[in-house]
């Protein structure tokens, strides 16, 4: 189909591919953010991509940093995921019935992320939050969750509340269908303010079940939790007696082999894992603390089920990303990898005179459009999202692929070498002089 087009522009063949979805899909995607409205533009159609690089139904190359919004830390089509996909494959992908990837999978999460002892594997973060949730509601016979604004949990009813990602990102971050009664149990507190949390915690003692967070928020761009934040968050919990939930969704096996919590020294009573964790496939994971994860059916009573949970071609994906991540030196290659870019990316943006805040975690990046550094979802609010959309079309006219939104991070993989960071930075120059030229 793509073939025929007539190729008028860079991005003909993509115009026409995207035309016909639109007819046929929401938006023309499968999740929001894809759609490119946020700038200004349509999405370009994806055919292939390997290592750092993805390509478009046009023939053009992009170095990536989307990287399928996380999961992809080895780059794309990565040699050993791919290895144990085909030898999984051929043995079938689905059973309903136990396998030995499971337990292995299982085993390897428990050895690498503190706070699991136990773990039970889903589809996708949305269910990883949603069951944690009401895990942790029936652990202690209370209603009310704490979650930040801007911090981005899933598409749950009860947590779509002041959401990060997509939904700030078009403008819904509170989305209508949501009925007032499954979010009345929600308490809202900004990201990196604990007198905040206290006075939630005090205002409701006894009724909160967790508190609910991002360690590192991913999801309104990337903003770094403030010196001493998590740890508070861990005090205020044991003092009222609060569970205390990171959703590592994003930064699990991504900022450091055992998630955030590793790398900060802070352990949750219960985590959520995602992206990374699957290796690019549908699979995310819930774990915790023994005591607690065993209440989950058919252990105990608290009912969660999934008929593709856990099945052998996410499991084989997942294992094999992680014992490369484990057995290699990719976090330091990453590092170094992230480092130059986010130096790299603060000198252009000096150089154009334009103001920018580039924040970092490992290989999690964040670019905003603003004045002074943000440490909250207000704040991140206030950034130049028209300047990042003409940042963005200029990075994608000069062959370097980000996330549509201004919310969202850039994720450095360990394909990305040097001849990407220059690609990127001679693009970047440009970019930030057509975002300076927004006033
Ligand atoms: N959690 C993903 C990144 N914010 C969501 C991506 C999406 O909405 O498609």
């Amino acid at each position: 189909m793509a073939k025929l087009v007539e190729k008028t522009s860079r991005y003909a063949r993509s115009d026409a591919a995207f035309a016909r979805a639109r007819k046929l899909m929401p938006g023309g995607v499968n999740s929001p953010v894809r759609a490119y409205r946020a700038v200004g533009r349509d999405p370009v159609t994806i055919t292939h991509g390997k290592g750092a690089i993805v390509t478009d139904v046009d023939g053009n190359d992009y170095v990536d940093y989307v990287g399928s919004y996380g999961p992809l830390i080895l780059g794309h089509a990565p040699e050993a995921v791919a290895a144990a996909l085909t030898k999984t494959i051929d043995k079938g992908w689905t059973f309903g019935m136990p396998t030995e990837l499971e337990t292995q999978l299982a085993e390897l999460v428990i050895e690498l992320v503190p706070s699991v002892e136990v773990v039970r594997f889903v589809n996708s973060g949305t269910e990883a939050a949603m069951s944690a949730i009401r895990l942790a509601r029936a652990a202690t016979g209370r209603g009310k969750i704490i979650k930040c604004t801007g911090c981005y949990h899933g598409h749950t009813d009860a947590l779509l509340v002041q959401a990060g990602s997509g939904a700030t990102t078009l403008g819904t971050p509170s989305s209508p269908g949501v009925p007032a009664s499954l979010t009345a149990d929600t308490l809202l507190v900004p990201y990196n303010d604990l007198d905040a949390v206290r006075a939630a915690m005090q205002a409701h003692a006894g009724d909160i079940a967790c508190m609910a967070v991002e360690p590192v928020a991913g999801n309104m761009g990337c903003v770094p939790p403030a010196e001493g934040y998590l740890q508070g968050l861990r005090d205020l919990c044991d003092e009222f007696g609060v569970l205390l939930l990171f959703d590592e969704v994003m930064t699990g096996f991504r900022v450091n082999l055992g998630g955030a919590q590793k790398l900060y020294g802070v352990t949750p009573d219960l985590t959520c894992l995602g992206k990374v964790v699957g290796g690019g496939l549908p699979c995310a994971a819930y774990g915790g603390r023994e005591d607690l994860m065993r209440q989950v059916s058919p252990d105990g009573p608290v009912y969660q089920a999934g008929t593709l949970s856990g099945n052998p071609l996410a499991m084989a994906a997942g294992l094999a990303t992680l014992q490369v991540l484990r057995d290699t030196d990719a976090y330091l290659s990453l590092e170094l990898t992230a480092c130059d870019l986010a130096t790299g990316l603060r000198t252009a943006a000096a150089q154009a005179g334009v103001p920018v805040q580039v924040t970092r975690v490992g290989s999690m990046l964040g670019v905003f459009f603003a004045d002074a550094p943000v440490r909250n979802y207000e704040q991140a609010l206030t950034c130049r999202a028209d300047r990042f959309a003409a940042f963005f079309n200029a990075m994608l006219d000069e062959g370097v692929m980000l996330a549509p939104s201004a919310f969202e991070a850039w994720f450095v993989s360990t394909a990305h070498d040097a001849a990407c960071l220059e690609t990127t930075l001679a693009a970047a120059e440009k970019a930030f002089a057509a975002a300076g030229t927004i006033r």
